[in-house]
Parts: C-alpha cells; structure tokens; sequence
C-alpha cells in the first residue's frame, strides 16, 4: 500500500474513533468501555432545603458532581422534618431502582443507611456532617465544629464585652438550639463556649431549645426571654426556626452571630459574624471522586475542618467591616490562631 493511502486510512481511523466517543449519552453504542460507577445520584435531605444552608450546600454539591458525568440520573429528594418516616422514605429511594448512590448529611443518617444497606447491599451511600467508620457501604465526613464554634464563640464574646450600641454590662451569650444532638453537645456548644471564654472567662451562656427545625415564632419568643435575662448576642443552631431569632434580635436591637455562611444579607445589622462551613465543594469533591469510581472511601470516616480550608469566616459583609478596627483585629487574631493549630481543636471522631 503506498504511504499516502496508508495514512489517509489511519487519518479516517482516528476520526472514526472521535466520532464514536463524541456521541450524544442517548446513543447506545456509545456506552464507554469501562462502566459509570454510578447510574442514579439521590440526594436525600433530612428536612427542606429551603431556609438550612447547610442543606442548600449538600444539594448544589451533589448537582454539580452528577452534571458532570453525562447521563447520571440526578434528583432531590426532601423527607421532612418529621424524624420518625426518614427510615421509611430512604428505604423507599434504595428501593425505587433508580439511585445506587445516596447523598445525604447529619449525625442521624449514618446509622439509618446501614439499616437500608442491610436490605440492599448493592447500594452505596455518602453522608457529609457524619461519622461512621467501617461500614463498606458508607463513606462520611465529620466537620470540626469545635472550630466553627470556636469562630462565632470568640466574636460573640467580643460582642457581649463591647461597647456596641445593642450591647450590655451583663456579659452573657445565647444559644437558641433545634434538639440536642451529639455533634451539638460534644462540639458546637463546647466550642463556642471555648470561644467565649477565651475571651473573658466571665462571659456565660444561656440555651434554649426550640423542640425542631422549622417553628420560628417559638424561636422567636425564647430570644425575646434571653434578651429579657440580658443576653445580647445569639447563635441560633435550628435550621429554619433560625429566621425567629433574627427578628426578634433586630426587633430588640441585639446582635446575632451565623454558623455557615450566607448569613449578613438575613438581617442587615443585626448578624454581625457569619463562619463558613463549605460543604457544598466537600459534597462536590467527595460525591465526584465516587462518580469517577473511587470505591476506596466506602468504609471511611474522614474528618476535616479549619485547616483544610472547610471551615472558616466570611469578612464580606457591611456589618462585620462596621465593627470597631480593634474589636475586628483581636477577632482576626484569633481566627490566624485558630488556622495555624493554637488553641488546638484536633478531633478524630466524634
Ligand atoms: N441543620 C439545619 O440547618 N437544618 C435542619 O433541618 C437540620 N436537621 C437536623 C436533624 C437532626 C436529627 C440532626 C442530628 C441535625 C440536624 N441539623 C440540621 C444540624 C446539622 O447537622 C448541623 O449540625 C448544623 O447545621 C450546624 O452545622
């Protein structure tokens, strides 16, 4: 064969193979020849979306994780806030057929998708805000919120301590909860407790417990009565009834601080502090790796935090910039601290 026909042969040959590979995800003949590790993405939330950042950030996750890989059936599932049907509507989405990986996120969901794995063994799950080590069908990762405590503890006591129009002489901080709940009692509280008392060991704190995620108007009446008793800065831990304590903080003229972000456009002048949990790019990195079929991290439980860059301080809004110059370098500080390992916060489980 003479060469110039032998090359237009091998050109046409290569062209024929990106022909193949740059067909539409409908054509069957298509289909790759190593398998997608996953087929169907489901996002199970506990609770809505709507109102929980943290939520919000688990679902954008996972959507830019599965849009990435062509042909991945995708969907959000809400289950509510009642607790006691989430066994039942997650058992419900491994049995539909069409999910074999289901994203979800907090503490209680680890020990119910091992009770579904247990009836579908072929399904595989990853739960962000969670710690279970040595279930092969599961993958979590635990923030270190003794660290995001910390942060909003340590402003918080700046607060209560300053000279701010809204503040006091009492020297006290609240804390208005959802639940209790193990990474509440073992970290976030004893966190921002740390923080507050790094700041003056004669700060207290006061909680209060709105008994779920979504009624606002009885988180709104436990802020008035913490005002009441002297409180003038709170970190609400309860989702959506977290709305309450922001406007009975600005009806009052009291300060908030925010835990994940997002938070001074909520209630301009009244969250004066907002630490950033990024669990939408840990959601994202971490469901991307399973997509491109890295079945190593089944059975792990990894914990990540400040020095990750998962968890820190958002300086962007007005009413953070507004603060005194000192108050704002002392709270700087101590977030470099914080950073650099000092006071250490290391955790290893929960
Ligand atoms: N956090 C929310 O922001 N919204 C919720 O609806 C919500 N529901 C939860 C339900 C249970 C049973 C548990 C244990 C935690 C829940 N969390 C919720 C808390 C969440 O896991 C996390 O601790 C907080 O968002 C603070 O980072």
């Amino acid at each position: 064969m003479n060469p110039v026909r032998r090359s237009w042969i091998a050109a046409a040959a290569v062209l024929a193979l990106f022909a193949s590979c740059a067909k539409g995800p409908d054509d069957s003949s298509s289909r790759p020849a190593v398998p997608a590790a996953f087929k169907g993405v489901a996002v199970f939330v506990p609770g809505v979306v709507s109102g929980s950042p943290i939520y919000e950030m688990l679902a954008a996750g996972a959507r830019r994780a599965a849009e990435s890989v062509p042909g991945t059936t995708f969907r959000v599932v809400e289950a509510g806030f009642n607790q006691a049907e989430w066994l039942d509507k997650l058992a419900a989405l491994a049995a539909s057929g069409e999910f074999d990986l289901i994203v979800t996120s907090n503490p209680a969901l680890p020990e119910l998708c091992a009770k579904v794995a247990e009836s579908y063994p072929a399904m595989r799950f990853f739960v962000a805000d969670a710690y279970l080590p040595g279930n092969p069908a599961i993958h979590t990762v635990l923030y270190n919120q003794l660290e995001q405590g910390y942060i909003v503890g340590y402003l918080a006591g700046l607060i209560t301590t300053s000279g701010l129009p809204g503040a006091n002489r009492a020297k006290k901080a609240g804390m208005v909860i959802a639940q209790t709940y193990p990474t509440l009692d073992k970290l976030i509280r004893p966190g921002f407790e740390a923080g507050l008392k790094a700041v003056d060991p004669g700060i207290s704190l006061e909680v209060r417990v709105v008994g779920n995620w979504y009624d606002a108007n009885r988180s709104a009446e436990l802020t008035s009565s913490l005002i009441d008793g002297g409180v003038d800065v709170i970190l609400p831990i309860a989702g959506g009834a977290g709305q309450g304590v922001l406007s009975a903080s600005k009806e009052r003229g009291t300060y908030a601080v925010w835990f994940e972000g997002k938070g001074y456009g909520l209630a301009p002048g009244t969250i004066l502090g907002c630490a950033v949990l990024d669990q939408e790019r840990l959601v994202r990195e971490r469901v991307g790796a399973l997509l491109s079929g890295d079945k190593s991290l089944f059975g792990k439980a990894d914990v990540v935090g400040a020095s990750e860059g998962y968890i820190g301080f958002d300086p962007e809004g007005d009413a953070y910039k507004a603060l005194p110059s000192e108050l704002r370098s002392r709270f700087e500080k101590a977030l470099t601290d914080l950073r650099t390992g000092s006071p250490a916060f290391r955790i290893d489980s929960l």
